[in-house]
């Protein structure tokens, strides 16, 4: 199963900095200076590693979103939509009178080729300080018309709501269809967690930085997420904001202090302080491990590594990667 997902806003909403941020992992600093969209730009993404996701980018200019409504292009864009995100740069009210007669050309054109589609409307870059507000867009856009069943979120790459928002629609999209898949994978996790008493377990794509999956330990579970570790794992390029993952403070703190402990294997990472372990495996070119741990001597972080080896197989298989 492919999802399709459809972008479309008027020229440098923002589109194609928000897509990359969310499904290739980049942050809004290596994402300045793209280039403007020619026409429709399609690209393959695998979510969380779960499913296939088929992005059709749409560049904004007038004279592309002409074309989008001419017979023969319109039925390629608009078909088999399983999301629609129309992005409206908050920042540019001139703009707002064109942004709302474009998307509701998008909308009729949704309705007609895929009546089934969520239609999200971004109030984008949100992060800016002279902006419309989220409800004064809606009312806007709204006008007489109830645009039944559209949803308007604000969003920005750079304080990660863009992340948070689209993540929901898509983990909402892909719960059902891969609850199987998901529960194997969680259950390798829980049982690992279980045998070496691990702090935290997690399983991640590295292409997108998310987690596929992950094991806390019921102690960590109740404790909320803080800034240092979240800046932590934003090192190790992990994108965590919207998973309830704790960790204790203190191992954070202390990787501060830079002590580093080199493994065997090329591939594995692991940061040491008196008896805790981060560990960073690449388990595969696609995937990798996080794991805090707290181990005793050598011979059981060795133990530890051989109970990975002997799980990866099976990870794998249910990733399809084998
Ligand atoms: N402040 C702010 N700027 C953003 C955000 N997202 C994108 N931008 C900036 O908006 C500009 C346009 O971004 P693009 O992603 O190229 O816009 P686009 O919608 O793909 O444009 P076309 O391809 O021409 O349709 C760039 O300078 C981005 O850095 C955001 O969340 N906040
Ligand atoms: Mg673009």
């Amino acid at each position: 199963m492919v999802l399709k997902i459809l972008l479309l806003g008027l020229n440098s909403a923002g589109k194609t900095t928000l897509i990359r941020h969310v499904l290739e992992g980049k942050e809004f600093e290596e994402l300045e200076n793209l280039p403007p969209t020619e026409g429709v730009k399609t690209d393959e993404y695998r979510y969380r590693r779960l499913v296939e996701i088929s992005v059709f980018d749409c560049g904004g200019q007038r004279q592309f979103l002409e074309g989008y409504f001419t017979e023969r292009m319109e039925r390629t864009i608009f078909s088999n939509v399983r999301v629609f995100f129309w992005v409206t740069d908050v920042g540019d009210r001139d703009k707002l009178n064109q942004s709302r007669f474009w998307f509701k050309q998008a909308f009729n054109s949704l309705k007609k080729f895929s009546p089934d589609a969520k239609i999200i409307v971004l109030a984008h870059k949100y992060d800016l300080k002279d902006k419309i507000s989220k409800d004064d867009l809606k009312k806007y856009f709204k006008d007489k018309d109830p645009l039944q069943g559209v949803s308007f979120y604000t969003s920005s790459v750079k304080t990660k709501a863009a992340r948070r928002i689209l993540c929901n629609v898509l983990n909402k999209l892909i719960e059902k269809t891969e609850t199987v898949r998901m529960k194997n994978i969680q259950n390798i996790l829980n049982k690992l967690t279980k045998r070496h008493d691990a702090k935290v377990i997690m399983l991640i794509n590295k292409d997108d930085g998310l987690e596929i999956a992950s094991s806390i330990s019921p102690e960590l579970e109740t404790k909320i997420i803080t800034k240092e570790a979240t800046e932590f794992l934003q090192y190790l390029s992990i994108k965590t904001l919207i998973y309830p993952l704790s960790m204790a403070q203190e191992l954070v703190q202390e990787f501060r202090k830079n002590k580093f402990l080199k493994s065997k294997s090329l591939n594995t990472t692991i940061y040491k302080f008196d008896e805790e372990y981060l560990i960073l495996k690449d388990i595969h070119k696609f995937v990798s491990l996080f794991v805090a741990i707290s181990i005793p001597n050598l011979r059981s972080l060795d133990k530890f590594e051989q109970d990975i080896a002997k799980i990866t197989p099976n990870l794998l298989e249910i990733l399809k990667l084998k």
